[in-house]
């Protein structure tokens, strides 16, 4: 293909090429086109790049299997379809995807002159018109692939803590919903005496002991939002029955105070103290809630929790 080709000219092409095809395998692309052979050429083209796809034959059709497929990363759609048109079904999907999380590229052979503007609008994130020139296709294709990655990456470096792996305060502040007011369980954890692990191990061995902690939280909570709050500080958001989660930090506890981590001849042994709470209000004020009684555990001995 036209990529191979280009790539022949020039060794120093060949890594970037080569990623970039191993990339394409975690794609998911969805055809939508009324004609067949439409549908089968762009299937042909986006499979000679890895990229896994499937088919529909109108608007709505694509819209089903985009519940179904949450995988899908990419569609390319027609606009002239029975049942539902493209730009129909683009505005539809727009009120609950946004262009990072679902690119969507547009091609039709419709000769109006404002297609093309009525797909940007109604959310495409680019416009082919078709016929289409095969390396043009191509290109439209990858730098939308590409888009979306540098965006996912950009997301991911400024919600992620770099140490731990877990969400950062920004994400768990910015979080759809972040701000609204509903009941949820929320728990503050604090290393007890963290201090002392830096000060006689270095801070190395503080940073592992703060891993540790981190990768504990993941273990027992996997589907919740875990932050890290601060330095030692980490803070759980979580929906469900609050005693059940109130059991849940008192396993995971318990699992921190019997995970030694081996420092030399030593097994260095570390605790938390925990704050839950599950009150009205937002979320600043539910965490408020939370740090009182973090506070409380730590005023009654420390590693225990209070709710
Ligand atoms: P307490 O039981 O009352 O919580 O006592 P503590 O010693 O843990 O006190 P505090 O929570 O105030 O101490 C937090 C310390 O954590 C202070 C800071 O030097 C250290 N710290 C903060 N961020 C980091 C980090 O990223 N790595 C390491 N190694 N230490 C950190
Ligand atoms: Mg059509
Ligand atoms: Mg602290
Ligand atoms: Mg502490």
């Amino acid at each position: 293909d036209y990529l191979l080709k280009d790539s022949m000219a020039s060794v120093s092409y060949l890594l970037p090429l080569i990623n970039r095809l191993t990339n394409n395998q975690h794609h998911k692309c969805l055809v939508v086109d009324d004609s067949i052979t439409v549908r089968r050429h762009v299937v042909q083209l986006l499979e000679h790049q890895y990229i896994r796809t499937l088919q529909a034959e109108n608007g709505q059709e694509a819209i089903e299997i985009i519940e179904k497929n949450p995988d899908i990363t990419l569609v390319l759609t027609d606009h002239d379809m029975p049942v539902k048109d493209g730009i129909t079904m683009i505005h539809e999907l727009r009120q609950k995807i946004d262009k990072n999380q679902l690119a969507i590229l547009g091609i039709s052979g419709s000769d109006a002159n404002t297609i093309t503007a009525r797909f940007l609008k109604a959310g495409a994130n680019d416009f082919l018109n078709k016929p289409f020139n095969q390396e043009e296709f191509y290109c439209r294709v990858h730098q939308i692939l590409e888009m979306k990655e540098a965006n996912t990456e950009l997301f991911r470096m400024a919600n992620q803590d770099a140490l731990t792996g877990l969400w950062n305060r920004r994400f768990l502040f910015g979080d759809a919903c972040g701000d609204c007011e509903r009941k949820r369980n929320i728990a503050m954890l604090d290393i007890d005496f963290f201090k002392k692990v830096n000060d006689n191990y270095g801070h190395d061995v503080g940073d592992a002991t703060i891993v540790m902690v981190a990768n504990i939280l993941k273990i027992y909570f996997p589907n919740d939002v875990i932050a890290r709050f601060g330095g030692e500080e980490f803070c759980i958001k979580a929906d469900g029955n609050f005693d059940d989660f109130v059991t849940c930090l008192e396993k995971m506890r318990q699992r921190v105070e019997r995970t030694p981590i081996p420092h030399q001849e030593e097994n260095i042994q570390v605790t938390i103290s925990i704050g839950v709470s599950n009150v009205e209000g937002n979320l600043d004020q539910q965490i408020k809630v939370a740090d009182d009684r973090l506070y409380e555990a730590k005023g009654n001995g420390r590693n225990q929790t209070v709710y």
